[in-house]
């Protein structure tokens, strides 16, 4: 008999969905050793609770998050709250002794991740944050390229996470919906929510960012606030490009908006070697782009790999050659493994530590592009 493991949700907006999904999922897929069991969520209004734990199978619902930590009988915490709640229900978890999984980023702030990560190593308690993109099989190829030494020396490493969502005015800041808006909630814009991802990729691909330079605009300064109704000054940045040094001695350079017309969510890398290159795209997921200058010349030419073989990363527990996964099963692949380490009490990658990595960079690129000036990054 697996043994059970319950699981108690907090915050039931989008991450809360992805993250129930996973666990649904996950035991039909992979073999973990545990069978979860969606215990409760939590939220804000107990009507929405009650309709999101029936609609995801969750045993009971509660509007207070402290009820979920102090449960006895709960042994992962979930965080899928905005990220100023981080730090006060992950430290609160820590010591309650949970394992716990938390949204990305980590926190809202470096002093915040710092207390965090604190907490979870005096516990011992196993953690990992939700950094999902990694787990896109073509993603997880293309590190494992890179560590076979295909690229040889690595010179550049470009990424871009791009939006379109809130150009017009009219979208309020804070609230449900648009907390990701309202600096109070968020701590940044599209640095800790978009670049936060395209740092956390390419520090685990390509090693970590010594030093950035950066610049960020806020196109619309004043917004409604949902909550109080009122027109207030907008806090985050709506765009952000920074330029930087990898300690490998390769460049980067990244840029993320919420203001590029005709993009939904594209999350694209490439990154170039002496040998080979290698290029993704978020919407066309499960291709990688591989250029490798050791062909034939007369062959020579970027491959379109359509990573679905049974022999690239996870696609072996999916469906057959050509038949293609997406976004849901990188939360799937992210629970997998979490519950694998989680039965040898060990945390999962990238764990809090590595979380508060990306973080520093995230607040010497804020810092930068305040100051005009290149930024050192704090070492985690
Ligand atoms: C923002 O629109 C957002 O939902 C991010 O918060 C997610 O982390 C990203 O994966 C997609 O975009």
């Amino acid at each position: 008999m697996t043994k059970k493991l319950n699981i108690g949700l907090i915050g039931y907006g989008f991450m809360g969905r992805t993250h129930s999904n996973a666990y649904h999922k996950v035991t039909n897929f992979f073999d973990v050793p545990y069978e979860p069991v969606l215990q409760v969520v939590c939220g804000l209004e107990d009507k929405v609770a009650k309709a999101f734990a029936e609609r995801w199978g969750y045993k009971s619902h509660t509007t207070d998050w402290h009820k979920v930590v102090e449960d006895e009988n709960i042994d992962v915490v979930e965080i899928c709250v905005p990220n100023n709640l981080h730090a006060e229900i992950a430290i609160a978890a820590a010591k309650a002794g949970k394992a716990i999984c938390c949204e990305k980023p980590l926190a809202l702030n470096v002093s915040q991740a710092e207390q965090m990560v604190k907490a979870v190593e005096e516990a011992g308690v196993p953690n990992l944050v939700s950094f999902n993109y990694r787990r896109v099989p073509a993603v997880t190829l293309a590190k494992q390229l890179i560590d076979e030494g295909r690229l040889g020396k690595i010179f550049h490493y470009r990424a871009n996470f791009l939006q379109d969502w809130t150009i017009s005015a009219n979208v309020p800041q804070g609230g449900m919906a648009t907390w990701r808006l309202d600096i109070k909630a968020a701590g940044s814009g599209v640095t800790g929510d978009l670049l936060a991802h395209c740092i956390d990729t390419a520090m685990w691909q390509n090693g970590s960012i010594t030093d950035v330079c950066a610049m960020t605009e806020t196109f619309i300064k004043e917004r409604m606030h949902a909550e109080t109704g009122k027109v207030e000054p907008v806090g985050i940045d709506d765009a952000c490009t920074f330029l930087c040094h990898f300690d490998n001695g390769s460049l980067g350079n990244f840029e993320s908006t919420r203001y590029a017309r005709g993009h939904k969510a594209l999350y694209t890398f490439e990154i170039n070697g002496e040998k080979a290159s290698i290029a993704w795209d978020l919407h066309d997921l499960h291709r990688l782009s591989y250029f490798d200058h050791s062909d034939e010349s007369i062959v020579r030419g970027w491959r379109s790999i359509h990573v679905t073989d049974s022999d690239m990363p996870y696609m072996d527990k999916w469906w057959v050659p050509g038949l293609q996964i997406g976004y849901e099963h990188t939360f799937v692949h992210q629970v997998a493994e979490f519950l694998q380490n989680l039965a040898e009490g060990k945390s999962t990658s990238p764990d809090f530590r590595e979380a508060l990595a990306t973080q520093y960079v995230c607040d010497a690129v804020l810092t930068s592009a305040k100051n005009k000036k290149w930024e050192t990054v704090k070492k985690a």
